[in-house]
C-alpha cells in the first residue's frame, strides 16, 4: 500500500466588493473583480491522503461521511496536473464557533487546493494555488492570501487569480458577525448568481459600477480609510442584494432580523460611530468597524441579539500547511 498525504488550514474571507456572476461556469471566471478580507476566526483544516488501496474518493466533514462528487471533480484536476493516480480520502474539519452559519466554500476549497496539490507532489506557487482553488469555488480564489486580497477576473484559466493587497493588516479594522440564521440557504450562491446574470435588467450596471467601487476600495485600503471603505462595502453589498430582488423570479437572502441589524448600524452611525454593514448570500450581517468602537457597537446590538449571536473577528492569515494528524 502506498500513501501520500498533506494537511492544510485556510480561513474564510468576506468580500467587501462582491463577486456575483460568472462569465464561464465551468472555469469559474467571474464577470467582475472582487476584494475581500480574510478572517482569523473561521477556518477549515483538511487532510488529503492519496491511497493505492482506495477504490473511490471519500469525503469526511467533521467526522461524517458526505457525498464526494464535487471533491472528486476537484481532485481530478489535481491528478491531471500531477503524476498522482490514486484515489484519496479527504478529511475536513470546519472551525466555526457554534455552527455559526458562516461555514464557507472559500476556506474549504483553499485548504483542499493546498493539501491535495502537496499530497500529489506538486509544489504550486500561490498564484497557481489561487487558480486551482478557483476551480472549486470562486470565493476560495481569495482565501489563499491573508488580509486584503483582490481577485483579478481575467479572461482565461491562466489569468484569473487573486493577488495580495495587504497581507498583514496593521491598522484598526475588524468585523462583528451578527448570526441570524444557521440554516443552509434555499438558493445557493451558484444558483442565485446564475439567475441574476440571466434575468436582472440591472446586471450591466452592476458590473460597471463595481469596477469603480473596486478602484475606490483599493485606494481606501492604501489610505487606511475605514469610513470610505465601509461606505463602499455597504453600498456594494446593497447593490448585489438589489440584483437578487430584480431577478426573475426574484429572491432575497434577507430575513427580518437582517434588516433590524442593518437599521441598528445606521442608527449608530447617526450617533457618530464609524460602522458599516455587509451581507453575503445569506441573512447574517457583518458589521465593519474599528476595535476602539466594537464594545459600544456590541452593546447596542445586544439590545436585540443574544451575546452568542455576536462574534468579533479580525484580519486573518493565508492558507498554510499544518502538521498531519
Ligand atoms: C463573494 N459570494 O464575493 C460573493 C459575495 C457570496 C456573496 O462568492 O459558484 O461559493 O462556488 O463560485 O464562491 C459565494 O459564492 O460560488 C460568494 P461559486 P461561491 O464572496
Amino acid at each position: 500500500m502506498t500513501v501520500q498525504q498533506a494537511s492544510a488550514r485556510a480561513h474564510t474571507n468576506i468580500a467587501l466588493i462582491k463577486y456575483w456572476g460568472k462569465k464561464d461556469q465551468q472555469l469559474i471566471l467571474p464577470m467582475n473583480g472582487s476584494l475581500s478580507l480574510t478572517l482569523d476566526h473561521f477556518y477549515t483544516d483538511t487532510t488529503v491522503i492519496f491511497d493505492s488501496s482506495l477504490k473511490a474518493d471519500q469525503f469526511w466533514l467533521d467526522d461524517q461521511k458526505h457525498d464526494a462528487a464535487k471533491i472528486s471533480q476537484f481532485l481530478d484536476l489535481v491528478r491531471q496536473h500531477s503524476t498522482q493516480r490514486f484515489f484519496a480520502q479527504v478529511k475536513s474539519y470546519n472551525h466555526v464557533p457554534n455552527a455559526a452559519g458562516l461555514a464557507s466554500s472559500a476556506s474549504a476549497f483553499a485548504a483542499l487546493a493546498l493539501a491535495a496539490s502537496q499530497a500529489a507532489g506538486l509544489n504550486l506557487s500561490r498564484q497557481a494555488l489561487s487558480r486551482l482553488a478557483r476551480r472549486g469555488s470562486g470565493s476560495a480564489t481569495r482565501s489563499i492570501y491573508g488580509g486584503f486580497a483582490e481577485w483579478l477576473p481575467g479572461t482565461t484559466d491562466e489569468d484569473s487569480y487573486a493577488v495580495p493587497l495587504q497581507e498583514y493588516v496593521d491598522w484598526d479594522i475588524e468585523m462583528i458577525a451578527v448570526i441570524i440564521n444557521r440554516q443552509q440557504k434555499k438558493i445557493s450562491s451558484r444558483q442565485g448568481m446564475e439567475r441574476v446574470v440571466e434575468t436582472s435588467p440591472y446586471y450591466p450596471a452592476w458590473v460597471k459600477s463595481t469596477q469603480a467601487d473596486l478602484l475606490a476600495a483599493k485606494k481606501a485600503i492604501q489610505g487606511h480609510d475605514l469610513a470610505t471603505l465601509g461606505e463602499l462595502a455597504e453600498s456594494n453589498a446593497l447593490k448585489m442584494h438589489a440584483l437578487n430582488l430584480s431577478a426573475k423570479p426574484p429572491f432575497s437572502y434577507f430575513e427580518p432580523q437582517s434588516l433590524v441589524a442593518m437599521r441598528l448600524v445606521e442608527k449608530l452611525r447617526a450617533r457618530g460611530i464609524c460602522c458599516y454593514y455587509t451581507l453575503d448570500a445569506g441573512p447574517n450581517v457583518k458589521v465593519i468597524c474599528a476595535h476602539q468602537d466594537s464594545q459600544i457597537i456590541k452593546k447596542t446590538l445586544q439590545s436585540v441579539f443574544a451575546p452568542d449571536q455576536l462574534i468579533e473577528v479580525f484580519p486573518g492569515p493565508g492558507v498554510q500547511l499544518i502538521n498531519e494528524k
